[in-house]
């Protein structure tokens, strides 16, 4: 028998994959369990594969316990979107389930996908049944496998643009499980009792990955998808303006636990070069040596990150190189101007407009002064049927692209009449994003998508005083340090430490290569603007000419830099 002393134990999610039966579990029995509004903890686990994550809120959570009450239980459920792109019907369809199943709102979230909140039980399975009818998903939206594939925003934009997204669709399409479970489940409801077949899933085995995986695809000067955060991203190489190639990043992230230093954000390494025909492979065997070196008895130690931080990226690379049967290319590093979308009006080579719009925090919703949900239902009805294209960004905005210039008034008057803006009006709102924290997500220690808005707007008092309200700086607000907002490449960030506190962070480079680092921790609002206001006045006098924010913090000696993931945590100096 072999000796397994000193072997680690898996973690408790390694068990539940390896029993679920291919994503089964009992997921379809507890659906069917009227006495509950929850489903077993296990299966919990599982509905991530699913896209689902059952949640409750939080806001009465306390007064329901008092009351000897269950939790006040619902279900948050992601709709996969590769690249972020939905045709108006598409969008129309969200809408309805919006109204119809879930808590009236859409929320687009910081990876170019779709997120309803607040589906109750019974309402889940027709949800789920109704997104799949509109040629939408939610499989693999979430879990411990390649999630939504990110693309530089608009395809309409060039020929360039066009491939990065075909790119980012052909990499989502090979690394979709094949599981049957999720139609079982969802789709052919009647087939569920006592169905068995489990699919071999060829790329990611039994076990899936250790850890969830995220992939982006990027066209250079624009890093809107912020290639560093993320485990694997391809970046264009260009050659007299056609692609010669994608450059290959891996190994960045951003979730840590406050008080573990062993876990931390980090910044992506540059692995090699491929050709596009070679990309789709290259993405599969990166997934492979994750697969089969990531960390499955530690879950915290479990990202890409960490296996390149213990492998080394030149073992990586050679396991990567191993599995391909070539060698990669030799990296180029790309050269990034900046994370912003371009809001507004923007006339393609073809005659052909885009307009995109501000959305606060990615919450599509009629609020008292812009009726956003509204405007965007009567654009999509109008565009329906056209070729216009409903495209979700990177930093949680909308954009409606390809559209003639026959339809552009129309959708002009509707933006006017519904009180939609194509900007914001300052450079820090402009550049701010906040992950949706309280009342659903689980893991909130603060506020965030429920108060970045009125921070920025007393921040923007600070900055009227300094002169720099159209200036643009990259700020960035999440409810705990998992960093859903991707926080630690901002400029300025706040993560969550408990009710109304919140560390800040101060040195991300204005393009995201570079991280940020903890300058003050456990601050409220008025603390947050008395460590701003001051910064503010001091860069407006003595900035150097094109200094960004994060740049100067750091030459005036305010903060060291970041320069890798594994010293975010050292030369803190408050
Ligand atoms: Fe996230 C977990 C929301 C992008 C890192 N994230 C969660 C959960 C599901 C909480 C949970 O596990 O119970 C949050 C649900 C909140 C809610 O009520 O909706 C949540 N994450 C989000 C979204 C909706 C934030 C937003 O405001 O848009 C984003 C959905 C993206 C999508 O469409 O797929 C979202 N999450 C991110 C990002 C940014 C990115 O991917 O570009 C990150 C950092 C990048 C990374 O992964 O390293 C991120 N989320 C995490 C982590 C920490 C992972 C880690 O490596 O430590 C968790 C916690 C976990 O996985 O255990 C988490
Ligand atoms: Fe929730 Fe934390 Fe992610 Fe915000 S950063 S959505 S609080 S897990």
């Amino acid at each position: 028998m072999a000796d397994t002393t000193d072997r680690p134990s898996l973690s408790r999610n390694e068990g539940i994959k390896e029993a679920s039966r291919g994503l089964r579990g009992g997921i379809a029995e507890g659906l069917n369990d009227v006495i509950t509004g929850q489903l077993a903890e296990d299966d919990t686990q599982l509905t991530k594969f699913h896209g689902i994550y059952q949640q409750d809120d939080r806001d009465i959570r306390a007064e329901r316990g008092r009351k000897k009450m269950e939790k006040a239980f619902s279900f948050m459920a992601r709709v996969r979107v590769p690249g972020g792109q939905m045709t108006p019907a598409q969008w129309l369809a969200l809408d309805d389930i919006a109204e119809e199943r879930a808590n009236g709102t859409l929320r687009i979230t910081t990876r170019q996908a779709i997120q309803f909140h607040g589906i109750i039980k019974s309402n889940l399975r027709p949800a789920i049944n109704s997104i799949n009818t509109a040629l939408l998903d939610t499989l693999a939206a979430c879990g411990d496998v390649n999630r939504n594939v990110m693309c530089a925003v608009n395809p309409y934009q060039s020929a360039i643009h066009a491939a990065a997204l075909k790119l980012s669709q052909d990499i989502s399409d090979h690394l979709t499980p094949k599981t049957s479970a999720y139609h079982e489940i969802w789709v052919d409801g009647e087939k569920v009792a006592g169905a068995d077949e489990v699919v071999e899933e060829p790329i990611y085995g039994r076990t899936y990955l250790p850890r969830k995986f995220k992939i982006t695809v990027a066209v250079p000067p624009q890093n809107d998808v912020d290639v560093y955060a993320h485990d694997l991203s391809f970046v264009a190489v260009l050659d007299n303006g056609v692609i010669k190639g994608w450059d290959v990043l891996v190994g960045g992230g951003m979730g840590m636990t406050h008080g573990e230093p062993d876990t931390f954000p980090r910044t992506a390494d540059h692995l090699g070069f491929c050709t596009t025909e070679q990309a789709v492979e290259v993405a599969e065997k990166v997934v492979i040596v994750q697969r089969d070196n990531g960390n499955r008895s530690v879950r915290k130690h479990a990202r890409l990150k960490y296996t390149i931080e213990t492998m080394g990226l030149d073992l990586f690379r050679s396991e990567v190189e191993r599995h391909l049967g070539y060698s990669l290319g030799a990296a180029h590093v790309p050269v990034f101007a900046g994370r912003g979308d371009r809001y507004g009006w923007t006339e393609g080579d073809d005659g052909r407009w885009h307009v995109t719009l501000f959305i606060e925090s990615g919450r599509v919703k009629d609020w008292p002064e812009k009726r956003l949900q509204t405007g965007m239902r009567e654009i999509a009805r109008m565009l329906e049927g056209s070729e216009g294209v409903i495209i979700l960004s990177p930093n949680q905005n909308l954009m409606v692209a390809n559209i003639s210039t026959a339809q552009k008034p129309a959708v002009e008057a509707l933006l006017a009449e519904h009180g939609m803006a194509t900007s914001a009006d300052s450079g820090l709102r402009r550049n701010a994003m906040a992950c949706v924290a309280l009342p659903t997500c689980g893991l909130a220690l603060a506020e965030s998508e429920r108060y970045m808005p009125e921070l920025l707007t007393a921040l923007e008092g600070a900055l009227d005083a300094a002169g720099l309200r159209q200036d643009e700086i990259v700020i960035r607000m999440t409810g705990c340090p998992n960093g859903c907002a991707r926080p630690y490449l901002a400029e300025i960030a706040f993560v969550g430490r408990g009710p109304g506190t919140y560390n800040l962070y101060l040195g991300g480079s204005f393009a995201g290569e570079r991280l940020n680092k903890l300058y003050r921790p456990d601050i409220g609002h008025d603390a947050i603007l008395g460590a701003l206001g001051p910064l503010f006045r001091e860069y407006a006098e003595a900035r150097e000419e094109e200094e960004s924010f994060g740049d100067f913090v750091i030459r005036a000696g305010h903060i060291k830099p970041t320069t890798a993931g594994n010293t975010f945590h050292a030369d803190i100096t408050s």
